[in-house]
């Protein structure tokens, strides 16, 4: 998917006269910059809001760079699921981006995508692996197509606020990449400038890049099981570089669910990307500066 494209582009992909969007454009309707010869160029994350604010129909989404039937089917949530179990176990990229774009298009958040289809896919799939039903490849690729589609919706949400900075992801052991991956792009949706750090870091790893980033919030993934002293001897450091920075601790994911009792009061856990998002939003709210009267 390309990053910027041009008011013509866009009014191909939306089936209006290309003065139409150069007049969005200028009104501020539709976001854009000016190249240094003054021609407009328009992010594919401003035309995804404008989309999704006006439930506008993509009539030629393949100029956008999106599977050409995108924005054609209203999914059900449960069907979506079932259907993208079916094409990720395919390994069919275009179908799952197809589902995954509609939804989204159709006012789905990330968090409500992540929490209602993405998940629950991959629970049927790795079920399927448990029982040797799915090949170790078909799960592997499954993830990678996966977190190849969330790195493209990530594009299409707007930039964060650059003085709302998040970071997170896995400590050692842990090497699941995708709820990680799916927290970045929900806060980014959220309004923050969020990035994952990856899986498997060390604890005294993320304590440095809190000092060094002082972000306003910190996340812990955890899906695989750990060892839970090992795990809370890891979380005190980071406990420690967050009380220094004044960043708030956030841990979700499976693998936390046998040791949230011992975890700290500093500690926020949330259950699913929905109360994540909430708590981003209600923490963005906090670091606002107050409307004028
Ligand atoms: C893909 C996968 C892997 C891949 C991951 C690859 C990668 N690059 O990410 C790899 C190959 C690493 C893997 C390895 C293993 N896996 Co595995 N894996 C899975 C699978 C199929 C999907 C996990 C996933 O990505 N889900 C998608 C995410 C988005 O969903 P989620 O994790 O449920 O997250 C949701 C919430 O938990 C929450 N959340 C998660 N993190 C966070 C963070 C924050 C801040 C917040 C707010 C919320 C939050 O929000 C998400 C959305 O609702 C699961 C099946 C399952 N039921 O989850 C098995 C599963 C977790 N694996 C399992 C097992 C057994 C293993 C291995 C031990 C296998 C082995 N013998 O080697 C190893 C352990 C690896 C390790 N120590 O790291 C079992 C765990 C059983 C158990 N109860 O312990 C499962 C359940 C499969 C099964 N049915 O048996 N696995």
């Amino acid at each position: 998917m390309e990053d910027l494209v041009t008011p013509r582009q866009v009014a191909k992909a939306i089936d209006v006269s290309e003065s139409s969007v150069k007049r969005w454009c200028d009104r501020g309707i539709i976001p854009s910059v000016k190249t240094a010869g003054g021609h407009r160029r328009i992010p594919i994350s401003s035309v995804m809001t404008y989309l999704r604010s006006t439930s506008q129909p993509l009539v030629s989404p393949e100029v956008l760079g999106l599977p050409a039937a995108v924005g054609r089917t209203a999914w059900v949530l449960t069907r979506a699921r079932d259907e993208v179990v079916k094409s990720l176990l395919a390994g069919d990229e275009i179908k799952t981006r197809q589902i995954l774009f509609d939804l989204w298009l159709g006012g789905r958040s990330i968090a409500v995508i992540g929490d209602e289809v993405i998940a629950p896919a991959f629970e049927k799939i790795g079920e399927g692996w448990s029982c040797s039903e799915v090949d170790i490849y078909q799960e592997r690729r499954a993830v990678e197509i996966m977190l190849r589609i969330l790195f493209e919706l990530r594009l299409g949400t707007p930039p964060g606020d650059p003085g709302r900075i998040a970071i997170g992801g896995t400590t050692s052991g842990d090497n699941y990449s995708l709820p990680t991956t799916l927290v970045e792009v929900v806060l980014q949706a959220a309004g923050w400038t969020a990035r994952s750090m990856g899986s498997s870091v060390p604890p005294q790893s993320f304590a440095a890049a809190i000092e060094h980033t002082q972000p306003r919030l910190f996340w812990l993934s955890v899906s695989a099981s750990q060892s839970p002293e090992e795990f809370l001897e890891g979380l005190a450091l980071i406990e420690q570089a967050c009380q220094k920075t004044g960043t708030k601790l956030v841990i979700g994911g499976a693998g936390s669910l046998p040791m949230r009792e011992r975890f700290s009061s500093g500690v926020q856990v949330c259950s699913n990307m929905g109360e994540l998002s909430d708590l981003a939003t209600r923490l963005a709210a906090e670091s606002s500066p107050p409307a004028e009267l």
